[in-house]
């Protein structure tokens, strides 16, 4: 998953654009922060006008540190969207998760801290006390105030969480109901730097396509599984070529669970459900490649993946 991904350093290395530099352009990264479940890649698709993480209402959806990257004529800002930093969850898998999230706010000019319209949990108060020891200004993003018919009835929440942290800015939102979304803009780009563009114009993630097949695949998995399996299932892909013949992209996505049960859930009764994730995964492929697409999926045992330091690396669980 990793090895055909580009690579920060070498773009960073050309310099991008430096030649066509005019002085007054902005770019920089901005990371999104907070533990799971708050919205932070359904806010991120939004703030991008496109969706590039995969997102559901199960904690936990986002493994991997993904860049979106938003390109215009004045600026270009990275987001970074990272798993939710949690407490609990011993195997190496939540190590992973939270060893990427807390490296993603090194080396970042601004952080989005998402936190969840009125509800501040243990979780929020130990990314509060992380953030502390960061460099960059924190921006505090309450977002699903569309939860609230009421604004005077956050006030109490929002009071609250200035007791627990200092914050340069902060803005209401609501990713569903696209509220806020420009003001986050706007503050952003008050703390970026001006330089040159770091990625090319058209770039606009740091993962390849066969990585966000991965993740789509993954996505309906999330999305269609009860809660006993989700977080021991992970997606391999192992074809992604477009036959030029047909004029369709093939594609083979292996799915791994660590027990038997598991893969006869996600097979489901005549393979019911594994039909069903193919078929609502097959649709985003198109989308993403914009071309006809052939898929065939498979569900294979791997007993122990998430928690054996090894198989998550030959996995593509080793890009921080
Ligand atoms: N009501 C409401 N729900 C939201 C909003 N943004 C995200 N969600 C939901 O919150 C859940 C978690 O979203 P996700 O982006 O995966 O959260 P993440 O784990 O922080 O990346 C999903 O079910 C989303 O549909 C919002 O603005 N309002
Ligand atoms: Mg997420």
């Amino acid at each position: 998953m990793s090895s055909d991904d580009l690579n920060l350093d070498d773009i960073l290395a050309k310099g991008a654009q430096d030649a066509d530099y005019n002085g007054d352009y902005q770019a920089g990264f901005a990371a999104v922060i907070g533990r799971p479940n708050v919205g932070k890649s359904t806010l991120m698709n939004e703030l991008l006008g496109q969706k590039l993480s995969i997102t559901s209402h199960k904690p936990q959806t986002t493994r991997h540190r993904i860049h979106g990257i938003l390109t215009t004529d004045a600026y270009q800002i990275i987001y970074v969207d990272t798993p939710g930093m949690h407490l609990g969850g011993k195997k190496s898998i939540n190590d992973y998760m939270n060893r990427t999230a807390n490296s993603a706010f090194v080396d970042v000019d601004v952080i989005l801290f998402v936190v969840e319209a009125g509800r501040w949990t243990d979780e929020d108060q130990a990314v509060a006390r992380k953030l502390k020891g960061a460099d960059a200004p924190v921006i505090l993003l309450i977002n699903k105030v569309d939860k609230f018919e009421n604004k005077e009835a956050l006030l109490p929440f929002i009071q609250k969480v200035s007791e627990q942290l200092t914050f340069d800015a902060l803005i209401p939102v609501s990713a569903y109901k696209k509220i806020g979304l420009q003001a986050i803009t706007d503050e952003v780009l008050k703390r970026l730097p001006k330089q040159a563009a770091i990625f090319p114009e058209d770039y606009v993630t740091d993962r390849s396509t066969r990585f966000l097949a991965a993740e789509i695949i993954r996505e309906k998995l999330m999305r269609n599984l009860g809660n006993e399996v989700p977080y021991g299932a992970t997606v391999e892909i192992e074809q992604f070529k477009f036959d030029e013949e047909e004029g369709r992209w093939l594609v083979n996505g292996l799915i791994l669970v660590e027990r038997p049960g598991q893969k006869q859930i996600v097979i489901g009764k005549k393979g019911e459900l594994i039909k069903k994730i193919g078929s609502e995964a097959r649709k985003d492929l198109i989308a993403l490649l914009d071309a006809r697409v052939h898929l065939e999926l498979w569900v294979k045992i791997k007993e122990n993946w998430s928690d054996d330091a090894r198989a998550l690396a030959s996995l593509g669980y080793d890009d921080n």
